[in-house]
């Protein structure tokens, strides 16, 4: 792979039945940090996405909601182009297989695979499920009428159909897997579509006629009452997306380098898809790579269960750039993940929190106490040539993850390199290094740090491309294809640089404020977790040490409760009306409730933190936090000894 020139990656085309999940968001993230990638080393890239809009499917749900299949296609389709846009996701063209130029491109396929004998019309009799758009034999249906892929009752459908000779192509096909072993990705997932072409196959009908939302037949056909198969219509979409049939402008992308695909189309993109192109004798992609199926408490997400998780609720409450990290970190490619919030807080917390967001703290930290901001790479080499070897040795093959699928993988390996950057400056103090004359060398390790986040940021580009601009902002460099060459190709260092401050890139999320909600569960997601800075994983008593003006810069004051209720569901929340001598009272969410009853705290006055960045707590606003102290007898306010005016200001 690493000497190709252009990249093509593509993600399935999404059925416009359905409100966009995690699921989809997955599928579509992992393509766009492939694409992103591809882009930042230099590989010419065309990244396409896009709805699938025709089938028996789509009109039913249309005619449910008294709508034309177009109309209803358009508010769906808009919807995800919608979330993609905000999502950031970085597609250079969003295809509908309603678009006039996908219908003629198909429509010219059609008449290519009829021309070289591969299409013949015929009569078909099976079992049909229209929720999967799918013919079943009666020996793959689940007690005589269920359909094996979603359960629901399949309908015998008998129509005169089109046929495609899949038959012809099951030797091609068993070559194709045994010549090309990384054709399927994982590897693993190789067997069962092996197992599957090697049990033979029939031929495969393409057209229907007991419904008309689709693509027609060519005209030379005259046969009218014909729409082609949906997943004929849709599987095209990945060549005429590029011009096939039309002006062929993009043509020279194909083949795709990686179509990312869930494993429930995994059969559809790797035996359909390979004859269809081998029938119109096009190159075959290189990599169909199929990830895991995303569960909720185990079950599969659905509307009807209510438990789909929404994506765009759980970046508008964690950060965008912390739920690509998450879906790419947690769940190794092609197997299977369970959502849960907890699980997405702890990465934040601690691989994004504390391993990256702390380590760029302590290089704006030490960079700015030790040297006024000024970093020099001088003398790294001089000092650290043994942590750069270990450094250089974890970056020089990482890109094979990537296009191996393995991102995980590759994610583990830049969190070894930041492991390197932490540990050298718990080994080498710095500090000690300061107080002991050894300017250069100190400078030298801040150096080393620098540049270890420098090199990590770039890799790190395609997953956190926000953040990433902050960190190349603070570090004051570029992350660009120039500078990948320099730092990650030819294994350089960079030059001197000033660092800038910047907030702390990933503020902690604090459990306790989560208290209230039951953090397992999608219902409960907060809208806005309330963070504070970083919580430094001190080495030394120096680091640790702050300003008068930094501790003024929490504004405490003594707060009189006015009002306690209860939230109704939470263990943990009460409810507060709090006057700390404002205009109006703050509405405060507590999570004290096991240990002060409502009635008990009314008339009370506490310790508050008023200006804390208001969070939403179950949808419920909280404008400030009370002070406590918790040991293992419990939990108390902080409270003023003698009853003090409300906003009596703390210091
Ligand atoms: O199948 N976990 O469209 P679709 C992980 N139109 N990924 C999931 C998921 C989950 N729970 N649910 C959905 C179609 N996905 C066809 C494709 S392509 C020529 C035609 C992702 O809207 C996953 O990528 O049902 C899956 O393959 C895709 O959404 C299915 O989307």
């Amino acid at each position: 792979m690493s000497n190709c020139k252009k990249v093509y990656v593509t993600t399935p085309i999404y059925y416009v039945n359905d409100v966009a999940h995690i699921g989809h968001a997955y599928t579509t993230i992992i393509a766009d940090m492939l694409a992103r990638y591809s882009r930042l080393v230099g590989y010419e890239t065309f990244f396409l996405t896009g709805t699938d809009e025709h089938g028996q499917k789509i009109e039913q749900s249309a005619t449910k909601r008294g709508k034309t299949p177009k109309e209803y296609a358009d508010e769906v389709s808009g919807k995800f182009r919608t979330l993609w846009d905000d999502f950031d996701i970085t597609y250079d063209k969003f295809i509908r297989t309603t678009d006039e130029d996908h219908k003629a491109g198909v429509q010219k396929a059609f008449q290519k695979m009829f021309d070289k004998g591969d299409i013949y019309k015929g009569n078909y009799e099976g079992n049909y499920c229209v929720g999967c758009e799918t013919f079943f034999t009666s020996a793959q249906l689940i007690d005589d009428e269920g359909c094996p892929d979603c359960g629901r009752p399949t309908t015998i459908v008998k129509e005169e159909s089109y046929f495609f000779k899949l038959s012809n192509y099951e030797d091609k096909l068993l070559a194709l897997y045994e010549n090309q072993p990384d054709f399927i990705l994982p590897k693993a997932k190789a067997k069962e579509i092996v197992n599957f072409v090697a049990g033979g196959l029939n031929d495969l009908s393409i057209s229907r006629t007991s419904f008309d939302w689709g693509v027609k037949l060519p005209d030379s056909f005259g046969d009218d009452k014909h729409v082609m198969y949906v997943w004929l219509d849709a599987l095209l979409n990945y060549v005429t997306a590029l011009g096939y049939g039309n002006d062929e402008e993009n043509m020279d992308f194909w083949p795709a380098n990686t179509q990312i695909v869930g494993k429930d189309i995994l059969r559809f993109h790797a035996i359909f898809w390979p004859a269809f192109l081998m029938s119109l004798e096009l190159p075959l992609p290189k990599h169909i790579a199929a990830h895991g199926w995303w569960t909720r408490d185990g079950e599969k997400m659905s509307k009807s269960k209510g438990n789909v998780v929404d994506p765009r609720e759980i970046a508008d409450a964690y950060g965008l750039d912390a739920f690509r990290y998450f879906m790419l970190r947690e769940v190794p490619f092609g197997q299977d993940g369970d959502f849960s919030q907890r699980a997405l807080m702890d990465r934040i917390n601690s691989d994004l929190g504390n391993d990256l967001g702390n380590l760029l703290n302590r290089i704006m930290g030490m960079s700015g106490k030790y040297f006024n901001f000024k970093v020099s790479s001088k003398d790294v080499a001089k000092f650290h040539q043994k942590e750069l070897d270990e450094v250089n040795a974890l970056l020089k093959n990482i890109e094979e993850y990537i296009f191996d699928m393995q991102i995980n993988k590759y994610l583990e390996d830049l969190w070894k390199v930041l492991t390197i950057a932490n540990k050298a400056i718990n080994d080498y103090e710095p500090w000690n290094m300061m107080k002991n004359d050894k300017e250069d060398e100190a400078m030298a390790l801040v150096g080393l740090i620098v540049n270890i986040m420098a090199k990590v940021s770039i890799l790190l580009d395609s997953v956190l491309p926000a953040k990433v601009k902050a960190i190349s902002q603070c570090l004051g460099f570029e992350v660009n294809n120039a500078t990948y060459k320099s730092l990650i190709k030819n294994e350089e260092l960079l030059g001197d640089v000033v660092i800038t401050k910047i907030d702390a890139l990933f503020p902690r999320i604090e459990e306790e404020l989560l208290a209230g909600a039951d953090i397992n569960k999608a219902e409960s997601i907060v809208e806005k977790p309330r963070k504070e800075s970083n919580k430094k994983e001190t080495t030394s008593e120096c680091e640790n040490v702050i300003t008068i003006d930094q501790f003024f810069g929490t504004e405490l004051k003594i707060g009189t409760i006015l009002e306690a209720v209860e939230v109704p569901k939470s263990k943990k929340l009460l409810k507060l009306q709090v006057d700390i001598g404002e205009e109006h009272p703050r509405q405060i969410l507590a999570g004290i409730k096991e240990f002060y009853s409502a009635e008990e705290l009314v008339g009370t006055q506490a310790c508050v933190v008023a200006n804390l960045k208001p969070a939403k707590l179950m949808g419920m606003l909280s404008e400030g936090m009370l002070l406590a102290a918790k040991d293992e007898n419990g939990l108390s306010l902080l409270r003023p000894e003698s009853k003090k005016t409300s906003g009596t200001k703390v210091s």
